[in-house]
C-alpha cells in the first residue's frame, strides 16, 4: 500500500471488543481499589466484603497477582480467633453514615471479644460463603514463583483451615456435617424467597431504631423491603447481644450454594496443603463427607435441584433458587443428579437458553420479581460458578453460551451488579467489582480451561 492510501476505516483487528471490555473491567478494579482491598462499589458498598473479595481476587490475578494476594491477605487478617471470617471488614476512613449496619452497630472488638474478634479492624460478626480457598489456589496458580517467594499459601493455609473448621464445627447446627447460615446476609443472597418462611418468625426491629443507608444509592424497588430490613437488623442485633455465640439461633438454614462452595474450597485446600507440605488427605476426606451430606440432606429429585433446609422450622424450603443449581461445581456428584440439574437449568423454571445469565429465582416461582435484588435478577458471580460447573461436567456448549452472555451483559450494562433476566437490562449499582473481576477471568481463561 502506497503512503497516503491507507483506508480510513481499517478492518477492526480480531479481539478489539474484548480488549475494550478488558480495559473497562480493569478500570473498575483500579478505581475500586482502596489501598489494601477492593470495595464492591464506591457508593453502595464502601468497605471490604468477604465473598466479593474472593471473586475480586480471582479477576485481579490477571492484572496483578501481587494485588490479588493482598486482597485475600487483608480479609484474612481480620479473621476472628474462633476461625470465622467476617462478612465485612470496615475501612475506618469511611464515615459511619456511609453504610448501615456500620461498625458502631456490630461493635465487633467489644461484643465479639469472647469469640476472638480482633481489636482492630472493626468487622461485622456474621460470615459469607467460603470461596476463599478456591480463590487463593487460583491466585497462586497465576504466578506460582511469586506466590512461593512471598510464602503466600504457607501464610494463608492455617487461616483457611481454621475458617473451614469454624464452618464445619461451630456452624454444624443440624448435626449432619453441613454448615448452617444464621442470617440471610450470610449466604450472600440477602432477600431470596428461600428466607421468606424462616424469616416470617422473626419480629422486625423498630424502624425508628436504625436508618437504612442503602436507599441513598439504590432504587427502593430493587432493594429489600423495610419489613425484611427490620428482620435483618433484629437477627444481627440479637447475635451481637449474645456475644456472637453460635447457640440459640432463631434463623438457621443449610444452604446448598454455601455448602457447595465449601466443598470446592475444601478440594482447593487439599491442593494448598500438598503445596505447603501439610496433609491433603484430611481435606479430601472432608470434601467427600460434605458431598455425601449435601446430597443426602438437600437434594430433591422432584424439584430438580438442591433445596435449603430450615433447621428451626424443620424440613426443606420448597423454593427454586439459583443456590440449588450452584452445586454443579461440585466434583463427583452422582451422574443422575448432574443430568437433572442440567435439565432444570434449561427447563421451564430457569430457561437459561433464553435468559442468558441465570435468574436468581425461578421465573415460574410464586415470588419471582424481575428487578428486586435476589428475587429474580440474574447475577454475574452465580453465572461464573455455574459456568465452571458446566465445564466440569463436560457441558462445554452450554458453558460457552453462558460465557458469551456474561461478557455481553457485563459490557452493555457498565459492569452492573445484576441484570433483569427478562430484558437483560442492567440493574443495581454500576462499576461493580465482582462483575468486572469475573469478566477479566472469563476473558483470560476462555474456551479450554478445565474447571477443577
Ligand atoms: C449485598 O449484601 C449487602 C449486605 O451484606 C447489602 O445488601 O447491603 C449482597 O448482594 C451480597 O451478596 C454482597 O456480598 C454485598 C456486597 O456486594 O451486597
Amino acid at each position: 500500500m502506497r503512503e497516503g492510501t491507507r483506508p480510513l476505516d481499517p478492518p477492526v483487528p480480531a479481539g478489539t471488543a474484548d480488549l475494550t471490555l478488558r480495559r473497562g473491567a480493569a478500570r473498575v478494579l483500579i478505581r475500586n481499589w482502596a489501598g489494601a482491598s477492593t470495595v464492591p462499589s464506591r457508593t453502595l458498598y464502601p468497605h471490604q466484603w468477604s465473598w466479593d473479595s474472593a471473586f475480586v481476587a480471582i479477576g485481579l490475578r490477571h492484572l496483578s497477582p501481587r494485588r490479588a494476594q493482598r486482597e485475600l491477605e487483608t480479609l484474612l487478617g481480620a479473621q476472628w480467633e474462633d476461625g470465622r471470617v467476617p462478612h465485612i471488614v470496615f475501612n475506618p476512613a469511611v464515615p459511619l453514615g456511609a453504610y448501615f449496619p456500620s461498625p458502631d452497630f456490630w461493635r465487633s472488638s467489644q461484643a465479639g471479644a469472647a469469640a476472638g474478634a480482633p481489636a482492630a479492624p472493626e468487622t461485622s460478626g456474621i460470615v459469607q460463603p467460603p470461596v476463599h480457598a478456591l480463590a487463593a489456589w487460583l491466585v497462586h496458580e497465576a504466578d506460582p514463583a511469586e506466590s512461593v517467594r512471598r510464602g503466600f499459601l504457607a501464610r494463608l493455609y492455617p487461616r483457611l483451615a481454621a475458617w473451614h473448621r469454624y464452618l464445619t464445627t461451630a456452624r454444624d447446627l443440624g448435626g449432619a456435617g453441613l454448615a448452617a447460615v444464621v442470617h440471610p446476609w450470610e449466604p450472600g443472597m440477602d432477600n431470596s424467597p428461600c428466607w421468606d418462611g424462616p424469616l416470617s418468625r422473626i419480629t422486625p426491629a423498630d424502624p425508628a431504631s436504625f436508618r437504612r443507608a442503602d436507599l441513598d444509592h439504590g432504587d427502593a424497588d430493587d432493594r429489600p423491603t423495610d419489613v425484611d430490613y427490620g428482620r435483618y437488623v433484629r437477627l444481627a442485633a440479637d447475635y451481637r447481644d449474645r456475644g456472637y455465640a453460635d447457640s440459640d439461633h432463631a434463623f438457621a438454614v443449610e444452604d446448598p450454594c454455601v455448602n457447595a462452595l465449601l466443598i470446592v474450597s475444601e478440594h482447593a485446600l487439599a491442593r494448598i496443603a500438598a503445596e505447603t507440605g501439610a496433609d491433603p488427605l484430611v481435606h479430601e476426606r472432608r470434601a467427600g463427607q460434605l458431598t455425601d451430606a449435601l446430597v443426602g440432606r438437600l437434594w430433591d429429585a422432584d424439584a430438580g435441584l438442591f433445596l435449603c433446609r430450615d433447621l428451626v422450622g424443620g424440613g426443606l424450603v420448597r423454593e427454586r433458587s439459583v443456590a440449588g443449581l450452584v452445586p454443579l461445581i461440585v466434583p463427583g456428584l452422582p451422574e443422575d443428579i448432574v443430568r437433572t440439574l442440567l435439565g432444570t437449568l434449561d427447563g421451564p423454571h430457569f430457561r437459561a437458553a433464553d435468559t442468558g445469565l441465570v435468574a436468581s429465582y425461578a421465573l415460574s416461582g410464586r415470588a419471582f420479581d424481575r428487578t428486586r435484588y435476589w428475587r429474580g435478577p440474574a447475577w454475574f458471580n452465580t453465572a461464573w460458578l455455574i459456568g465452571r460447573g458446566l465445564r466440569l461436567h463436560g457441558a462445554d456448549d452450554r458453558a460457552e453460551r453462558l460465557r458469551t452472555a456474561f461478557l455481553a451483559a457485563a459490557g452493555t450494562s457498565g459492569f452492573a451488579e445484576y441484570v433483569d433476566p427478562v430484558t437483560g437490562e442492567g440493574r443495581g449499582t454500576r462499576d461493580f467489582a465482582w462483575t468486572a473481576a469475573l469478566t477479566l477471568d472469563l476473558l483470560a481463561t476462555p474456551h479450554l480451561e478445565t474447571a477443577r
